[in-house]
């Protein structure tokens, strides 16, 4: 079998963050196709790949998977001695819940700020409603973590799709270098020491594409 993941640039795209995350962590054999943005956010090249036109997809032996939930299920229901969701049925339900609740939630953190690897901008995008966001994310970690973190340092103890999941916000709370409670930054910094996400995130340093319509906070 033959797996192809489709992403946008590393440096914004978080969506493909994170089948891309769940795949090199889990270290299951992935080719990677790059495409870029264009300054319109449109993709450039991604009628090819996806009935979407947007990223990520994966591509099973060139058919396609889109949108990040089905992917990253898709992937755990081919690999299932990697265990990529709890093996704990309670601990699933939640995990799935939360994975969920970031799919299609979170629209003040994800307009007010917007992932971006490489940049510092400290303080910027804390509106009231980014704010909201950020504090049920905490609630949420939190609320993994006593449950079911057990002795590892993830929201399920060990890796999972929930912390591929949520890899993109803590990224986003590095970049706008939000203040967190102890337990949330410690995930935090579980999450940034991950194989995938330092791998990932050292590809985010080293692109050199602007998007514009990615960059509300940059000053040239
Ligand atoms: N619901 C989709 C969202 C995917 C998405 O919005 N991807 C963005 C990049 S992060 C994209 O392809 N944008 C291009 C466009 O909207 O033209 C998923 O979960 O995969």
């Amino acid at each position: 079998m033959k797996l192809e993941l489709v992403i946008g640039n590393k440096n914004y795209s978080s969506w493909s963050m994170r089948p891309w995350v769940l795949l090199r962590q889990a270290q299951i054999p992935f080719e990677e196709v790059q495409l870029k943005f264009a300054q319109d956010t449109h993709v450039i090249g991604v009628e090819k790949y996806s009935p979407t036109r947007k990223v990520p997809v994966l591509l099973i032996d060139g058919e396609p998977v889109w949108d990040t939930l089905a992917i990253c299920e898709t992937v755990a229901e081919l690999y299932p001695a990697k265990h990529l969701w709890p093996e704990d049925e309670r601990a699933r339900r939640v995990a799935r819940s939360v994975c969920a609740e970031m799919h299609s939630g979170f629209q003040g953190l994800r307009g007010k700020m917007p992932m971006n690897i490489r940049a510092k901008h400290p303080g910027k995008g804390l509106t009231p409603e980014s704010r909201k966001d950020i504090d049920r994310v905490v609630a949420l970690w939190a609320d993994c973590r006593e449950r079911f973190g057990g002795s590892g340092s993830l929201l399920f103890g060990r890796f999972s799709v929930a912390d591929a999941f949520y890899a993109p916000v803590v990224t986003r709370l590095q970049t706008y270098a939000v203040k967190l409670p102890r337990p949330a930054q410690e995930y935090c910094e579980a999450v940034l020491a991950l194989t995938a996400v330092r791998e990932w995130c050292d590809g985010a340093r080293r692109e050199t594409e602007f998007v514009a319509a990615d960059e509300p906070y940059a000053t040239k």
